[in-house]
């Protein structure tokens, strides 16, 4: 990137501006239909406007990396220019893929007791919604088969679709299980925190849906039927996606929520976090002794003496560590992929989310 000149950087930065409008123009269209649902219009204007608020509120404020992902990765993979029907489809894809991020986001934060999420209050965190935002969770997943019914019901892969989204639903989903049932309330047993423990929670509440998800979607587009090729791509993207949840956990921490958009629960949460496995790694009888006192508590100053011991063992520096050693990882295992295509896509991916900030 660095020997980019700079008419370059701008026309790229043109490029992914027109394709984020393309997006959202998409984005529209699918809203349309579905509030022009032939069960729906049959029900109120009222019902119909909490629809429309609920989905404005909820899918489309993230930084849209998972659905963008499928389009920038079918215009890879394809090698020519993509038609109107294949970007309209990568695009209806791409929702998806977000309408799905929708729906776990909001009831991960009734879950995690979490305050703000992209900036805003958490959907249920809304006066007039409160207990409602699960339902609305459960109408946002129904909106991914609806859409995939307008848009691929009479396409070749669509049983490949709805079998592909129904499998990372029920992963992810599971992941949500691991991660939640590692940390029952009011019980903290750190002996359980450590890393196989972790990397299997987020390889399934994460990695699969965030990072398998979009490539594969994309795979399916381009015609691709190879079953071995998706096999190879989602064992790299596993680990990028496990790699991007760390990013998380450490965000969590130190990062600013009026960057990330969130503020951090996992200390108050008594969450299986990357920070405290590594945390618990270091320690010496001592430092365990006051994590054990202090993590999972609301009290702020008990978050604050945690975030004093990660200080302490030096955690950022270890995440710095990790990051990079990750990055080269990657790369090498990416660089072993057969498909060249395919290792475009991958460092593609690997390159928005490496040294991210939010
Ligand atoms: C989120 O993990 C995973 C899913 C499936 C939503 P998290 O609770 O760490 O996410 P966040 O930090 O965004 O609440
Ligand atoms: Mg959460
Ligand atoms: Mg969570
Ligand atoms: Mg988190």
């Amino acid at each position: 990137m660095a020997s980019m000149a700079a008419a370059d950087v701008e026309a790229m930065k043109k490029s992914n501006a027109a394709g984020r409008e393309k997006f959202m123009e998409v984005y529209e269209q699918l809203k349309g239909e579905l509030l022009a649902d032939s069960e729906l219009v049959t029900f109120t204007d009222e019902s119909r406007a909490w629809v429309e608020e609920m989905l404005d509120y909820t899918v489309p404020g993230g930084k849209l990396n998972r659905g963008l992902s499928v389009v920038d990765s079918l215009k890879l993979l394809k090698k020519e220019a993509l038609s109107e029907t294949d970007l309209f489809n990568a695009c209806a894809l791409g929702w998806c893929i977000e309408w799905l991020q929708g729906y776990f986001l909001v009831l991960d934060d009734i879950m995690d007791s979490s305050v703000t999420r992209r900036g805003q209050p958490c959907w249920y965190r809304v006066p007039k919604v409160g207990v409602i935002a699960i339902n609305d969770g459960i109408i946002l997943r129904t909106h991914i088969s609806r859409i995939l019914k307008t848009h691929f019901r009479q396409s070749p892969i669509y049983v490949e679709l709805v079998d592909l989204f129904n499998d990372v639903e029920f992963q992810t989903a599971s992941g949500q299980m691991l991660d939640l049932i590692t940390t029952p309330a009011g019980e903290v047993d750190l002996s359980k925190y450590v890393l196989p423990t972790y990397l299997r929670i987020v390889k399934y509440k994460t990695a699969y849906y965030s990072f398998y998800l979009p490539v594969a979607c994309a795979m399916l587009l381009a015609g691709e039927t190879n079953v071995a090729k998706f096999e190879a791509a989602k064992e790299v993207l596993v680990q990028m996606g496990t790699y991007f949840q760390v990013q998380d956990d450490f965000l969590d921490c130190y990062g600013a929520p009026e960057v990330i958009g969130k503020i951090g629960t996992d200390i108050e949460d008594t969450k299986c976090s990357w920070l405290i496995v590594q945390a618990l790694k270091r320690a010496n009888e001592s430092q365990k002794q006051t994590l054990k006192d202090n993590y999972g508590k609301k009290d702020p100053s008990c978050v604050a003496v945690v975030k004093r011991v990660y200080n302490e063992l030096e955690l950022q520096k270890a995440f710095e560590d990790y990051e990079r050693d990750s990055y080269q990882t990657l790369i090498a295992d990416i660089e072993k992929q057969d498909d060249h295509a395919l290792q475009v896509v991958l460092k593609s991916f690997l390159g928005k989310i490496y040294k991210r900030q939010k």
